[in-house]
């Protein structure tokens, strides 16, 4: 959490604490936003005793379920499911799955709950919700991720639905996945609809789509510089991962003059002083995309690079240590801590543009805020792949599809006004400048709108 001196927030915190131990992920995602929201319900009094933010932190439904398949060994392997329905207030559900080792309730109820939020700010009819499965697609063969995808999607098709709850992509989970899911949901409800988004163009899906999180938060970046009179011409940028998110942010920096160095994956980081340009990420995109390769493998074909390898003990990651102008998080929660942040600052970055959802602790937060580093929180500034995902249910629903540049030009557009609405509401609540606290409020307003208009349901 924040730090606090309220008494308010620490006592709602551990009240939530207690009643869902264990959650931790999901707490720290709750802790980030109860602090905005003091003054907004100081002044909304009907929210308090409407008991907005205690219904908000509840889910409207969990889905767990078991997920049987056999590998391609023949061993019957068992994991386990979930879908998280956050909050209906202003649309379906809609947000990603992700496959990873990792995932557990915690972690769904925390990307559930910034869901929420996310989706309010990109301005479509869209609600909250996140689910996945604690499988490990790494080292599994196409087959073995066809089974498992069509044995997820066995259960998780009774509850969605293109008027329901509308998933997407997340880590793990890309357009190999999206097919193989939308395939059997297909077969089991004999309908063709728009019930993931993400999908190949061949089949529905929009273009843009797979660039819109990177894009979505390079314009994020450019449009707090522009605020402050300077651009991303020139600059050098730290980009973590090496997926779907990471991929684009680098190509976006590069049309936009800034030179990315550096790039990673779970085991470790490469820094090519002399800037990953477009050919470079070509080569990655094979690497990571086709032969689902290492980033280690970049410095083997660019010799001017180098890899550093991840320490899993050591109390900072090096990746954060490199000297740069600006971040971009675009791997995982928590991957800058409070010596990341002191580090990034002391070498002189002065933004940081969150592609990964949480990527930094609260006490990075906190260090980003004491040295005015321009700070993009992961809800606004990675929320044009939601946003595109709602361009992509509007189109498939009217079946009429944009060019490229149409879908380009929309998605500008969103990040633009995620970026002004999110500093009139810091302004409107005596928070000027913040982002943190403007994307906080400016989401909660119009879900608490909705919640206080449909009820006590
Ligand atoms: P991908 O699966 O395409 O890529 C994830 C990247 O992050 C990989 O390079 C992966 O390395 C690395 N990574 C994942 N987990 C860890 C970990 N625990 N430690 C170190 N590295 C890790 O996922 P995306 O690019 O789609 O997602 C990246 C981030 O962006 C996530 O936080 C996601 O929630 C967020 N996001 C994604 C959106 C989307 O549209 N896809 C939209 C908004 C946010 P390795 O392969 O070694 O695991
Ligand atoms: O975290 C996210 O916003 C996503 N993974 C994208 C969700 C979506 O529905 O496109």
């Amino acid at each position: 959490m924040m730090k606090t001196d309220s008494p308010w927030v620490t006592d709602f915190m551990s009240r939530l604490e207690a009643v869902t131990p264990h959650e931790t992920a999901f707490h720290q995602a709750v802790g980030e936003v109860v602090p905005s929201l003091e003054p907004v319900l100081d002044r909304n009094p009907v929210w308090r005793d409407g008991r907005i933010l205690e219904r908000l932190v509840e889910p409207e439904r969990v889905i767990e379920f078991r997920v049987s398949w056999v590998d391609d060994a023949g061993v019957v392997q068992v994991n386990r499911g979930y879908r998280v329905e956050f909050n209906s207030a202003i649309g379906p559900y809609k947000g990603g799955l992700r496959f990873h080792p990792t995932v557990d309730l915690g972690v769904l109820k925390f990307l559930g709950f910034e869901q929420i939020f996310k989706n309010a700010l990109t301005g479509q009819p869209i609600g909250g919700g996140k689910g996945g499965s604690n499988f490990d697609p790494k080292g599994r063969s196409d087959g073995e991720v066809m089974r498992f995808c069509q044995a997820f999607m066995s259960e998780l098709f009774r509850h969605i639905g293109p008027d329901t709850d509308v998933p997407a992509g997340d880590i793990g989970v890309g357009g190999r996945e999206i097919g193989f899911m939308f395939g059997q949901y297909k077969k089991l409800t004999n309908t063709f609809t728009g019930v993931l988004t993400g999908r190949s163009t061949d089949w529905g899906g929009s273009l843009i789509r797979p660039e819109a999180t990177g894009y979505g938060a390079v314009y994020f970046a450019a449009e707090m510089l522009g605020a402050n009179g300077s651009s991303l011409e020139g600059k050098r940028c730290l980009v973590s991962g090496s997926g779907n998110v990471a991929q684009f942010a680098v190509e976006k920096l590069n049309h936009l003059g800034a030179k990315p160095v550096t790039l990673s994956d779970s085991g470790g980081f490469i820094h090519d002083p002399d800037g990953i340009d477009l050919e470079k990420l070509a080569f990655v995109q094979d690497l990571k995309n086709n032969r689902r390769g290492r980033i280690i493998e970049y410095v083997e074909k660019y010799a001017n690079a180098e890899f550093t390898p991840r320490d899993r003990d050591a109390d900072h990651n090096p990746l954060w240590n490199v000297p740069a102008d600006a971040a971009f998080p675009c791997a995982t929660q928590n991957e800058i801590n409070g010596v990341d942040a002191a580090n990034l600052v002391a070498n002189g970055c002065r933004l940081v543009s969150e592609g990964a959802n949480m990527p930094t602790v609260p006490e990075g937060q906190e260090i980003f805020r004491e040295k005015g580093v321009l700070y993009g929180p992961g809800k606004a500034a990675n929320a044009g792949g939601v946003a595109v995902s709602a361009l992509e249910m509007a189109q498939a629903s009217s079946r009429t599809f944009w060019s490229r540049e149409e879908v380009d030009r929309r998605l500008g557009g969103i990040m633009k006004d995620i970026h002004k609405h999110s500093l009139e509401a810091a302004e409107a609540y005596g928070r000027t400048g913040d982002y943190l606290d403007g994307s906080n409020i400016a989401g909660f307003l119009k879900v608490a709108r909705a919640m206080h208009d449909q009820g006590v349901i």
